[in-house]
């Protein structure tokens, strides 16, 4: 691609045209979009973070990633209009102007390169991410189990082969202990949406147990908020609520690990659709899922700015 006037929001990419789209895009927005590389997978990518800032340094943060699973294309898609979108609106959205007056926003995008690479040439249903270790037969790890947060607890695997394995330790995977560092270090990230797919669902801590966090009322009328703000755009319903009560339970995942380190606006989508295509949603669905999805985002962002702590 050349330039992001050329490139297509309604198809879904490889991870060359992502990672020439993002380059491309940075050049074209230098004003507000500058490209941080916080680490390298397994396979030696580089780990790529978009900033997205008016000023200032070390705002108070708004963190979105996806991708983590590598099989779920339609973060990806969701990530890059996303992205398209905070350039575009700013300075005519009220909302999202006062939002990046104040704050930043960083977008990791493709947070599993390896696994998606992979999805491409070999395997397109690869979730987990590609490291290899002597001794062990199967590749992968679940980079959505692999965090500290209640690592190796229920809804998580001991064994190597299975889709869910947490992996040798906490952070033994380059792709988490990338954003466990630069997040860490920031340390001023107020809200982190991780968004996956599918079940159209809107979640929030904990996924390992079935235990209410502090806020969970707070964090219970948000959700609603954000679903009704999406079911406005093409009437897709979404369902929402903590996700070992609304999913599954499920442990050493992202947003338990960002809750339980002092990031009170923690959240997950499961984008569309509940599973008929599931993993394999049509190209003609991307832009309707990244639009709706956009006004849950901008909703969770907005309250995050209205509340700060
Ligand atoms: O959103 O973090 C979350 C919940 C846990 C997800 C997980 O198992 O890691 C839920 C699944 C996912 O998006 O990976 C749901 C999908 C449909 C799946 O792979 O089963
Ligand atoms: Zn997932």
């Amino acid at each position: 691609e050349r330039s992001t006037s050329s490139f297509s929001y309604s198809s879904y990419h490889t991870l060359e045209e992502i990672y020439s789209w993002i380059d491309n895009f940075v050049t074209e927005h230098s004003d507000i979009v500058s490209k941080i590389q916080i680490g390298h997978s397994f396979e030696n990518r580089s780990i790529l973070v978009l900033k997205f800032s008016t000023g200032g340094s070390q705002r108070r943060a708004i963190w979105i990633d996806t991708g983590i699973h590598s099989r779920e294309w339609i973060t990806h898609a969701t990530g890059i209009w996303t992205a398209k979108k905070i350039v575009s609106e700013y300075g005519k959205d009220r909302i999202l102007t006062n939002i990046l007056n104040a704050m930043d926003i960083f977008m990791e995008i493709v947070t599993n390169p390896d696994g998606f690479a992979f999805t491409h040439s070999m395997n397109r249903l690869w979730r987990k991410n590609k490291s290899t270790r002597p001794g062990i037969f199967c590749i992968g790890v679940d980079l959505n189990r692999n965090w500290k947060s209640g690592f190796g607890g229920n809804g998580s695997n001991n064994n190597p082969c299975s889709e869910t394995y947490h992996g040798p330790c906490p952070q033994s995977e380059s792709e988490v202990a990338a954003i466990v560092d630069f997040i860490t270090a920031h340390g001023n990230i107020k809200a982190l949406i991780s968004i996956h797919s599918y079940s159209q669902m809107l979640m929030y801590p904990y996924g390992r147990s079935l235990e209410p966090v502090s806020n969970q009322k707070e964090l219970y009328n948000l959700a609603k908020d954000a679903v009704q703000a999406m079911y406005g755009v093409h009437g897709i319903e979404y369902i929402y609520g903590s996700i070992s009560t609304t999913l599954y339970v499920a442990s050493g995942i992202t947003v338990d690990w960002a809750y339980d380190s002092g990031i009170k606006y923690s959240f997950s989508f499961e984008l569309r659709d509940t599973g008929r295509y599931g993993f394999l949603l049509p190209a003609s669905q991307i832009v309707p899922t990244a639009q709706e999805t956009w006004m849950a985002i901008r909703t969770i962002m907005e309250h995050t700015q209205n509340h700060p702590y």
